[in-house]
């Protein structure tokens, strides 16, 4: 059995076992926050991780990883990982540390917050969990450090920072943020890859396109950016950023004006298609090329190839909705199948998250709270931390790096250096984050710690049992809190539950897609697939909505402010385009997206995926370059009222004129200048779920 309270897990074979040689082969899961979710074969040979390589068995995963998690083991043995507790010995920022027992990190920890907790009370304690690892025990899908944090009484943290206002979008118009199995994709005639670049952010959907496409499916890109995965595709659209919602309007209407709208389906399945039609017929294809930039004929041929192509697939990820209108453009985008009727079709509708919610018995054990407590929202770190009525004065980072990948850098740090503020980051590197942190906890890394996964681009559940023991003396994140837990002689029993206990009980869920999937099962076949049709059609029975039926129009959107009916809000760089004062100062719009050689800021310091992804770059149209003056290669400054960051231009017709792009994820540490792309990313909300607005900000270019 994996007695996580002796402190350490015992490897167990799966289904594969010890082969002559002496090998084992252990079946785990990647943790990274990717659709994907690979399943993965670890070789260890004599109590060392030799292999680490895609599962050639998994349906989804077919063998393949990626450019970045084939450094995986490169990771876990490299020489930067922290090992040891640390104690800062320098100011903040710093990054000097001397090493200390784990007994003094507890006992160091326990005093502070007892006495955080006597003075301030115990929403003064910021758990701040990121997305380093999705786990359902370890990491971001579910309970390590939750149940001790809610018997301190601490805030409560609102992990909004990925994925929200999309989420939250489509759920007004289909009740769920899930769609799509995107192994359907298989069976689409037109594929519209809407705002999502899987050529680099989740490359294992490639294989569903090319089936498709090998049957003669026909693939539209809509992206600002000629990205690697618009330049495979047949056709690329190279919209205007945050006016999505104009274009599928726009789109639509071009199917109405073909009699190719779906009455049957409208009839049966939607709600509020006369006010929604009328939407419609306010966007002809002439003012949304105005909107969106793109040509009149271009729109309208896509708009007919629409029309007439069933089943017609959109897969649309969080790129998209990284702006002010980007719950909006998701909630539009989705009423497109409800017209259409495809979501009667296998291969037709959209895909976004597979699965909207969690599918695990909660366990958000908010009954250990003794009193309602405040919320804290991920993406508005700095206000948090700057409030002086009810003041922060523990912020504990784990599976985060929010100096890099949180809006607002400059703000950030600065708050991050209050002597007063208490920070303890558990961490397996080095990062910037740590930097500021009074005391380091060296953390597992996944093929040393137990954890059980559900993908959010695949239909399956993913089991990761550990495949040699910690290094050093890292713990994982569920035996770190059992330990602190102890320390502080905290009684509550739940607190000490083993992992393979919250595996347990988290898939002990009575949703119907877990039914027959266990802990035993998983540890057995590594992975199952939701318990779901192989030809997976998402509302055969209905949409999860208050109607029942997939919503043009929305009370429930109303009641939160929106509008009533679904339509364009443009993004705030598209509603200030002609606004005096603001275009001219800060013409360009700024795009952040995910750089092919890191995942977030996670392998930003691994130093040949470094070397790969060279200088830091930002990339502008020839057009905005000559207005300028500047020459390709020249060192810039990227700025705006937030901030500013230094990089090398690049003058690529791959940006659209009026668009600048660079990518996320680079460490401070590393990049001339000490500032990246968040340094100009303003703290403000997206339309829904106050999401952030990584791919919203305006900023001007100059030679430095
Ligand atoms: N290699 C790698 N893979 C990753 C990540 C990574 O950092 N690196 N990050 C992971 C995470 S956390 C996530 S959430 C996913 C994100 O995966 P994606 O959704 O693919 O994320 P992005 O790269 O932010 O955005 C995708 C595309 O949207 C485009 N875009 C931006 N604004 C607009 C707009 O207004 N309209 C349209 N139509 N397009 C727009 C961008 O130019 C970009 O090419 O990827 C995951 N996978
Ligand atoms: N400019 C810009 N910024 C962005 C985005 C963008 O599009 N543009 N995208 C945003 C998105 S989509 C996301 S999801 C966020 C992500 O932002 P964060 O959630 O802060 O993710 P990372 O920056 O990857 O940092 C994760 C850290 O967790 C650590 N870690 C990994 N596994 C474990 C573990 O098991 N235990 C512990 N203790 N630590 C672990 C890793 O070493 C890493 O340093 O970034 C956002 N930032
Ligand atoms: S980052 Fe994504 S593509 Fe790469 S191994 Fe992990 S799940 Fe697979
Ligand atoms: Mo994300």
């Amino acid at each position: 059995m994996n007695d996580v309270r002796a402190g350490f897990n015992v490897i167990c074979r799966c289904r594969y076992d010890q082969d002559m040689t002496g090998e084992l082969q252990v079946i785990g899961a990647c943790p990274l926050d990717c659709p994907d979710t690979c399943s993965w074969v670890v070789t260890v040979r004599d109590g060392e991780a030799v292999r680490l390589r895609g599962n050639p068995d998994h349906p989804f995963t077919r063998g393949a990883l990626c450019v970045k998690v084939n450094r995986y083991l490169e990771q876990v043995k490299a020489a930067d990982r922290i090992l040891y507790p640390m104690r800062r010995v320098g100011p903040k920022g710093a990054g000097r540390f001397e090493r200390i027992t784990w007994d003094e990190a507890l006992e160091e920890i326990a005093t502070r917050l007892r006495s955080i907790i006597d003075e301030y009370g115990g929403e003064a304690i910021w758990p701040y969990q990121g997305t380093g690892t999705l786990g359902c025990i370890q990491g971001e899908g579910g309970v390590a450090g939750r149940r001790f944090w809610n018997v301190l009484g601490a805030s409560r943290h609102d992990l909004n920072i990925c994925s929200r206002a999309g989420r939250i979008g489509l759920t007004y118009t289909n009740g769920t943020g899930g769609g799509m199995d995107p192994e359907m994709l298989a069976s689409s005639k037109l594929i519209i890859l809407w705002g999502t670049n899987p050529l680099t952010s989740g490359h294992h959907i490639w294989k569903f396109i090319q089936e498709a496409r090998a049957a003669g499916a026909y693939v539209v890109a809509i992206d600002p950016i000629r990205t690697r995965t618009a330049d495979q595709a047949d056709e690329h659209l190279p919209i205007r950023p945050g006016t999505d919602g104009a274009l599928a309007l726009g789109l639509l209407h071009v199917v109405l004006e073909a009699g190719a709208e779906d009455r049957d389906y409208i009839a049966g399945h939607t709600l509020g298609w006369e006010e929604f039609r009328k939407e419609i017929l306010a966007y002809p294809p002439s003012r949304v090329a105005e909107i969106t930039g793109l040509d009149e004929e271009t729109i309208r041929a896509l708009g007919v190839r629409l029309a007439h192509t069933r089943p017609t697939a959109i897969r649309a990820t969080m790129g998209l909705q990284r702006h002010s209108g980007g719950g909006a453009a998701l909630r539009t985008i989705a009423c497109i199948p409800g017209v259409t009727g495809d979501w009667r079709h296998p291969g037709g509708g959209i895909s976004y998250l597979t699965v909207g919610d969690s599918l695990l018995k909660p366990d958000s054990r908010y009954d250990l709270l003794a009193k309602p407590v405040r919320t804290l929202t991920m993406t508005r770190l700095a206000e948090g931390l700057e409030d002086t009525e009810k003041p922060v004065k523990c912020l504990w980072v784990y599976g985060a790096n929010p100096v890099v990948s949180t809006s607002d850098q400059t703000r950030i740090r600065r708050a991050l250096s209050r002597e007063d503020l208490f920070t303890v980051v558990m961490e397996h590197f080095p990062t910037d984050t740590v930097d500021y942190a009074d005391i380091v906890l060296p953390a597992t890394m996944q093929i040393e710690h137990t954890d059980l996964h559900v993908a959010y681009g695949n239909m399956y559940v993913m089991w990761n049992e550990p495949a040699v023991p910690p290094p050093g003396e890292c713990l994982s994140t569920t035996e770190t809190f059992r330990r602190l837990a102890r320390h502080m002689g905290l009684t509550e029993p739940c607190l000490y539950d083993s992992d393979l206990e919250l595996a347990e009980q988290l898939l002990s869920s009575d949703h119907p897609y877990l039914a027959g999937i266990t802990v035993d099962r998983l540890r057995k076949e590594g992975w199952v697939r939701l318990n779901v049709p192989e030809r997976f059609m998402p509302f055969a029975d209905g949409f999860p909505t208050p109607s029942g039926r997939l919503e043009f129009v929305s009370e429930r959107a109303a009641a939160d402010g929106h509008s009533r009916v679904a339509g364009y809000v443009p993004s705030m760089a598209a509603r200030t385009a002609d606004t005096p004062g603001v275009a001219e100062k800060y013409p360009l719009t700024l795009i952040t997206p995910a750089s092919h050689t890191s995942l977030n800021s996670s392998f930003g310091n691994n130093p040949e995926l470094r070397r790969r992804a060279g200088e830091p770059k930002v990339l502008v149209n020839p057009a905005d370059a000559a207005a300028r003056g500047l020459t390709d290669g020249s060192p810039v400054r990227v700025y705006n009222d937030v901030g500013e960051f230094t990089a090398e231009l690049e003058i690529s017709d791959r940006v659209r004129p009026g668009v600048a792009a660079t990518t996320k994820g680079r460490w401070l540490k590393h990049t001339p200048g000490g500032a990246t792309a968040n340094a100009v990313v303003e703290e403000r909300d997206a339309d829904m779920g106050r999401g952030a607005v990584y791919h919203d900000n305006r900023v001007q270019i100059a030679a430095l």
